[in-house]
């Protein structure tokens, strides 16, 4: 069936990307998708939606079309109430930029490298733990380990009620970039009271000296940002910085563990981890779609459509982009030039802290591969369904020492 937007025909599709059938495997859906044209009608949510490769970049790129200012979930932010105070991910220029350059001065690649250090010391003892161990689940025993402890304490925060907290917060901060059904409702339901909890963590007498949380509020004592802002940043951190990393993890051990001749060649040279990383963001992206909304009227691939349009990005399957990425796209390669992925989107939003989820995957997958000869899935990883995350709720693996 088509709609007919004015400007073009669409092909309308009544799919919900969002039921658990899809969101379990939504690479069937994403083909289609991409299959119908540069964009979709999604009948169920009413919205236009983006899953090609081309097209999820050049909105991505085109930041004065495509603003984040209404919000990167489906509602719009300028006619309905955020569900907390908008942050950097939800801001544009020129309030942005001054966030923005204040954060990237705290999360530089040089800023970060004096993490790696602690890093691998956690790393060295976790992975004697699990060697120990006839038996792990990947994500408990190192997914979720591993980035609370050590980015909680680069952050600064206390050690007290990380667990309890981070991950309900962030399991319903992301919720909000989704539909509001019942799975949205049940992450809210979860995370009831962490909102405060984080908000609490980013005052300046909770956070460490010498921390990221501290740097930034030292950009507050120079003027460069408001104390508004201060917390807003710290909050960023706190709950676009845990999940994601600890999904990636968790993505990039399945692939590699599914995968035995991966594994094989990363043990045999640690030094395609950072390969491996890439490649997993491309092949399971964490964070599966957000939202822009339009600043004017507008017309892309001869679509019209007029301001304040919200448009969805699907970057989940502009990673799986066979037009993109070449006929093995559904493949997992650790020889793949898996960069230009949209896993951390593009643009000037793309995250920011970058540098410390890569520094934290090449750590813990260092260790492992010079340390793990092999991995064996000793049953099928639980999916965790969750509308814009992708990742596992568990992982039983086995791992074989070297
Ligand atoms: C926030 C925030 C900032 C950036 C990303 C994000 C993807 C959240 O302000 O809490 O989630």
């Amino acid at each position: 069936m088509n709609k007919t937007l004015s400007g073009a025909d669409v092909v309308s599709l009544p799919d919900d990307p969002y039921s658990d059938e899809n969101l379990t495997d939504p690479y069937p859906l994403f083909e289609r998708m991409r299959s119908s044209g540069p964009a979709v009608w999604l009948e169920k949510y009413g919205v236009l939606a983006f899953s090609r490769y081309d097209e999820c970049r050049e909105i991505l790129d085109d930041y004065r079309t495509f603003i984040s200012g209404a919000g990167v979930g489906p509602k719009n932010l300028h006619d309905n109430p955020p569900w907390r105070p908008q942050g950097i991910l939800e801001l544009d220029p020129p309030i942005h930029t001054a966030m923005r350059t204040a954060m990237s001065g705290v999360i530089s690649p040089r800023g970060v490298r004096s993490l790696r250090t602690s890093f691998e010391a956690f790393a060295e003892e976790l992975v004697d733990d699990v060697l120990a161990k006839a038996e792990i689940d990947g994500v408990a025993d190192l997914a979720e380990i591993f980035p609370i402890r050590v980015f909680g304490d680069a952050v600064g925060i206390p050690r007290e009620g990380r667990e309890k907290n981070l991950l309900l917060h962030g399991a319903m901060n992301f919720s909000a970039f989704g539909p509001e059904n019942d799975r949205h409702q049940l992450y809210f339901e979860k995370g009831a009271g962490t909102h405060e909890w984080v908000m609490e963590m980013t005052s300046r007498e909770n956070l460490a000296p010498g921390g990221l949380g501290q740097q930034i509020w030292d950009f507050a004592d120079r003027g460069e940002i408001s104390a508004d802002q201060a917390p807003l940043l710290v909050r960023a951190m706190l709950s676009a910085g845990l999940d994601t990393t600890i999904f990636s993890i968790g993505n990039t051990l399945v692939a590699l563990a599914s995968e035995p001749s991966q594994w094989e060649a990363l043990h045999a040279d640690p030094r395609l981890v950072k390969f491996a990383i890439d490649e997993a963001l491309r092949f399971e992206s964490p964070f599966q779609s957000f939202y822009r909304t339009t600043s004017s009227d507008t017309s892309f691939r001869g679509i019209n459509l007029p301001a304040a349009t919200k448009v969805l990005l699907f970057v989940g399957s502009a990673n799986r982009d066979t037009a993109h990425w070449g006929p093995d796209a559904a493949q997992f390669r650790l020889d793949r030039q898996a960069a230009g992925h949209l896993a951390f989107g593009m643009g000037i939003h793309q995250c920011v802290g970058q540098p410390i989820s890569r520094l934290e995957m090449e750590v813990l997958f260092t260790a492992l591969a010079r340390r793990v000869k092999s991995i064996e899935l000793t049953e099928q990883p639980v999916p965790l369904l969750h509308n814009t995350l992708r990742g596992w709720e568990s992982i039983p693996v086995r791992l074989i020492p070297a």
